[in-house]
């Protein structure tokens, strides 16, 4: 059981559509720990950093349009496996294919629209994470109900 970090970022569809609390709620009541949160207003050089993987990629114009169009949420949550497990509340890219029970599956219906990100490895957990929060706006927290969330 490794204690990873992972970030997640409320889109600007989930901030427009008054979804910050539904998004962060749901991953907040799994279990994971709040760590950093703030409002970011993306831009161009900040989306090709974070979506660096996805440059070349067709569908990145359109991504960077929408990443950049409205604020979006920045949060870090942590905890054993914290990557997967926030991956499997989001559910998959595509709302479609997502789950019901999750993020995506409840809450989206179009895969250029998918309300969340999420790390998709630890080493990008701590990578994003870096591009987002300062060391100092990490905070390191004692939970006090962390007992009865992790044995
Ligand atoms: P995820 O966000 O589930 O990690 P990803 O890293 O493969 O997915 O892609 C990043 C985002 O890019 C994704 O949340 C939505 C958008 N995207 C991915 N594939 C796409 C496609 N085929 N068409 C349009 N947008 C796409
Ligand atoms: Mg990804």
């Amino acid at each position: 059981m490794s204690v990873e970090r992972t970030l997640i970022l409320v889109k600007p569809d989930g901030v427009q559509r008054g979804l910050v609390g539904a998004v962060l709620g749901r991953i907040e009541q799994r279990g994971l720990k709040l760590v950093g949160l703030k409002m970011v207003q993306m831009d161009d050089a900040l989306a090709s950093r974070h979506y660096e993987a996805h440059v070349e990629k067709p569908f990145f114009e359109g991504l960077k349009a929408f990443m950049t169009s409205s604020p979006l949420v920045a949060a870090v949550f942590e905890g054993p496996n914290a990557v997967q497990a926030a991956r499997n509340v989001m559910g998959a890219t595509d709302p479609v294919e997502a789950a019901g029970g999750t993020i995506r599956g409840d809450l989206g219906l179009d895969i250029g629209r998918n309300l969340v990100h999420g790390s998709d490895s630890p080493e990008a957990g701590e990578r994003e994470t870096a591009i987002f929060f300062e060391p100092h706006e990490l905070i390191a927290w004692a939970r006090d109900s962390e007992r009865w969330i992790i044995e």
